[in-house]
């Protein structure tokens, strides 16, 4: 079987753009490759964290992981910090890649920009880290959102260029986004991506946002004054509505379009607001379920980390000779 690898931050809860862009995808893939989702907490400790959230955010996104449908027995799911191999070859690849590489990632230019008094090495190398967890499991594809693509071009740059130097080492993996929904946008500044760190709640559905909570959200999403439901550039705001609502309903942008000829955007976000619950609502119970049962979670990543680890010592066997350490 091909391998997919993938893996979200335990930043915070996920959103519906985590979800659209990646999540659901990581589903579709379970019963024809060897897929192996991680929550990449070591990702995470570039941004300063207090120690006792942050150990609960990672257990939380384990419950979120399998909330959303990931089945366990199917998918490798584990915590990256829980495979020592991630480091080992994070180290050596960093030693394969350029400062002017990393220098051109737009994600370091946007979060040294973000968070000025703690621009750390670790943000700087985190692609390094990256392509490591990735070139680790040999994996051929990653199914990410837009805002990934060029880390993984990284990656792959990185792979070619190892290959070339120490003999064939690496699959070169291929990106994987979704046609529609890889990057849905903030509902207070369409022209940005959602995201989970974002200082304002009101630009971010979060998959455990409470019904109450998410309709008055979507009702203040931003439009615009044209007063028609169009999927173009011109109307960013309604244009993101419009993405969500088909990606949640499988209707095409032209019949969402002709459902709406004629109507106000206050019905368009009503609805959506209903579509969006009921996606979440079997989701945020089985979440529930999985948080009041610590011991499952445990199991679950424990059995995950194995897998991993097996599948870790493979690559590094041959890259340690590869690179000729003793
Ligand atoms: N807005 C988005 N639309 C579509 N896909 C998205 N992804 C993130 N935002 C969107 C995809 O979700 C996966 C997990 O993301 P991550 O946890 O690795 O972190 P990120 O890409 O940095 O996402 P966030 O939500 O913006 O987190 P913070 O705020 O911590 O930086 C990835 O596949 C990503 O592409």
């Amino acid at each position: 079987k091909k391998v997919i690898f993938s893996g979200a931050q335990p930043t915070g809860v996920l959103t519906l753009g985590n979800y659209l862009g990646a999540i659901q995808n990581w589903k579709s893939f379970e019963d024809t490759y060897n897929c192996l989702y991680s929550i990449v907490d070591l990702h995470s400790l570039t941004v300063r964290n207090n120690p006792k959230e942050f150990k609960n955010a990672c257990l939380s996104l384990l419950a979120q992981y399998l909330a959303c449908g990931l089945n366990p027995d199917k998918n490798t799911i584990f915590f990256q910090s829980h495979v020592p191999q991630h480091s080992e070859l994070a180290w050596i690849l960093n030693c394969n890649t350029y400062m002017g590489e990393l220098n051109r990632m737009t994600q370091f230019k946007d979060k040294s920009a973000q968070h000025k008094d703690n621009i750390n090495a670790g943000l700087f190398t985190y692609p390094a880290l990256q392509a490591a967890d990735i070139l680790l499991y040999q994996t051929n594809l990653v199914p990410v959102g837009q805002d990934q693509k060029q880390h993984l071009e990284l990656a792959r740059d990185i792979a070619i260029r190892f290959n070339n130097n120490y003999g064939e080492t690496f699959t070169i993996p291929e990106i994987y986004t979704p046609k529609m929904g890889a990057k849905i946008m903030s509902l207070q500044q369409p022209e940005q991506k959602m995201s989970k760190s974002d200082e304002n709640p009101n630009g971010t559905i979060l998959i455990l946002d409470e019904e109450k909570r998410l309709t008055k959200k979507m009702k203040k999403a931003v439009t615009d004054n044209e007063g028609v439901i169009r999927y173009r550039d011109e109307q960013p705001g309604v244009k993101n509505l419009i993405t969500i609502y088909s990606k949640l309903t499988e209707l095409s942008v032209e019949e969402i379009e002709n459902k709406y000829d004629g109507k106000g955007y206050g019905h368009l976000k009503v609805d959506l607001a209903e579509i969006v619950t009921d996606t979440f609502r079997p989701i945020q119970e089985a979440y529930a379920n999985y948080m009041d049962d610590l011991s499952y979670l445990e199991k679950i990543y424990t059995e995950g980390a194995l897998k991993a680890q097996d599948l870790a010592e493979d690559t590094m066997k041959k890259v340690r000779k590869n690179i000729g350490l003793v």
